[in-house]
This record gives C-alpha cells, structure tokens and sequence, in this order.
C-alpha cells in the first residue's frame, strides 16, 4: 500500500459497505466509539432515493457491524430546532459522561449543525442548535476548557463550499456560543491548499489537542481530501502548535479513489486504547467506512518532525 506513514489500513477494508443496510446506495463519514466493551457508531446512510439520514450501529468488535434499517429518531420538545430531513457527517464525543454528537443537517437555510446526546445508545435527546447556518464539521473537545465546552467548526456556504476554516467557539450551558476565535485555514501546501475542516474529536496529549483534520485542495477532476494532524495549545486550542506539512492519510486503495465522490478520505473518528493504539475509521470515497491504526506516540513524533 502507498504511502503508510503512522497509521497501517486494516487489510479487509472497506470494513463497511453498502451492503450492511437494505436501502443503502453508500455508507461513509461515521462517529464511532467504544461503549461498555463493545462499540457504537452513528452511521451516515445514503438511501436508495440518495436521502441521507444517521442509523444506530452496534459491533462488539468495531470491525463487524450491525446497522438499524432506519434512521435514529432523536427527541426534542422544541419544534423550532433543525431536525431536517437529511443529515450528514455526524462526530461523536464522550463529555462529562454522555456521548454527544454533532452533524450538519441540511436546511433550508444551508447546512447546519445538529447537537444530540445520548447516555445508553437508546434514547437521543436533541439541544438547542449550536450555531446558525452556514457551517459544517462540528465536533466538541471531550472536556471543558477553561470551564467552557468548546467546539470546532467550519463556517461554509451552501454548496460544495470552495473554502473552509476551522473555527473555534465555546460556551458556559451548550446552548449559547462565543469568544469565535480562527483555529487554521487552507496553506500553500497542495493537499490543504482549499479548505480544512475538522476530523474526530480532539485528543487531550502532554503536547496539546491532537487534532486529526481533513484537507482539500482541487485538481482539474474536482476536489480530492486527505487526512493531517495538528497539535493545538491545550488552554487556548485556537493556537496552533504543530500541523502536519505531509498528509497522513491519501485516497490511494481502490476503495478511497472509486466510489460516488472519488479521491476522499475523511477521517471522522479514533479511538485511543490502553496499550497506546491509535484506531482511525474513515469516509471512503463517499461510499465506504474503513479503518487504520498506528502508535499514538508515533503519530504526535510524526506531527512534530513534519509540521510546516
Ligand atoms: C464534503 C462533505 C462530506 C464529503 C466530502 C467529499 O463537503 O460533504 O460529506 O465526504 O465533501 O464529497
């Protein structure tokens, strides 16, 4: 396989396809986590008539899943706030006990994100809308910072944004938002010359907030993403202390490049676990969930070494 710096691709990938639910056309950008000891994921489904909705996944190793046939029905007692037809790109973050997920639902308005948690994978209990629209790659660090939850995102427009900055906002309740601050943006370095946008939640590390993100730059075939790593101040995670010059992940196997968006890789969830492993699962090609794993020590060396 080419260019495998940190992290090795688990060798049956895709290790989810379209086949793991009747109607779907694709499954792809996912949150997954670990639950008890087994694992949970929210899965982005493309439907047949191309609608994408969040499904409840359950796998008692991560690697083979059990996928609901329909979407989650998440519960909310104010009609006001977006539950749209389709949502997408949903991250997930284990904060103060409740897994949280944030996604982008698609409004009327342009994308918008979503705020749910649950406690048991049961039952989702849906919050106020974060932020207006237009923005997209919403995901909470996994504590309080400086006694606020904190939340990066991508301010966007309302289509095939060509543009994206990562942003930072934080807030006292989970329902009103501020102190915005820039995090990063595209650079001069092809693979993240386009836009940016963040990737699994932030890992808390001796150096900082390991953000692993996604980049985009544009060929004359359209828009092609690749997976990088930053290293952001753990007080103030709109400063930036390392970012990756070299990607760490590319859309190199068949199942990256071929698929309904080819050439993407979007990393949407890691999981760190006790002996230090680092397991990254990915969107492919906007058709398939795959997974890699590397050392997490290895991958903070690597950030450091080439960061631009
Ligand atoms: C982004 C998002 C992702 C998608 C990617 C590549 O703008 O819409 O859902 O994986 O484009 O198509």
């Amino acid at each position: 396989m080419a260019n495998e710096v940190v992290f090795k691709r688990y060798d049956k990938n895709p290790i989810i396809t379209p086949k793991n639910v009747p109607r779907a056309n694709s499954i792809h950008n996912s949150a997954i986590v670990r639950y008890k000891d087994e694992y949970r994921g929210i899965f982005r489904v493309d439907e047949i008539d191309m609608r994408y909705t969040l499904h409840l996944g359950r796998s008692k190793d991560g690697i083979n899943w059990y996928i609901e046939p329909e979407p989650i029905k998440m519960k909310s007692n104010d009609p006001e706030i977006f539950i749209s037809k389709q949502s997408y790109d949903p991250r997930i973050t284990l904060l103060e006990g409740k897994y949280y997920i944030v996604w982008c639902n698609s409004t009327q308005h342009g994308p918008a994100l979503g705020l749910a948690y649950t406690e048991d994978f049961e039952e989702f209990i849906q919050l106020e809308n974060p932020l207006p629209p237009c923005t997209r790659n919403g995901v909470l660090f996994p504590r309080k910072i400086n006694g606020k939850y904190a939340l990066l995102h991508r301010p966007s427009d309302r289509g095939h944004t060509p543009f994206g900055d990562i942003y930072y906002a934080e807030s006292p309740d989970l329902i009103h938002w501020g102190h915005h601050r820039f995090v990063m943006g595209p650079i001069d370095v092809v693979w993240q010359s386009l836009k940016v946008g963040a990737g699994p939640a932030p890992i808390e590390t001796k150096e900082g907030w390991l953000l692993i993100y996604h980049g985009c730059w544009q060929s004359c075939n359209g828009y092609l993403y690749y997976a990088g790593a930053a290293i952001l101040d753990l007080d103030k995670p709109w400063k930036v202390i390392y970012r990756t010059k070299d990607y760490i992940l590319a859309p190199t196997e068949w199942y990256e490049r071929v698929g309904d968006v080819p050439n993407v890789v979007f990393p949407s969830s890691a999981i760190v676990y006790e002996d230090g492993t680092i397991r990254l699962y990915y969107g492919c090609a906007d058709t398939y969930v795959s997974m890699a794993e590397g050392k997490l020590d290895e991958l903070i060396d690597f950030v450091k070494k080439h960061s631009v």
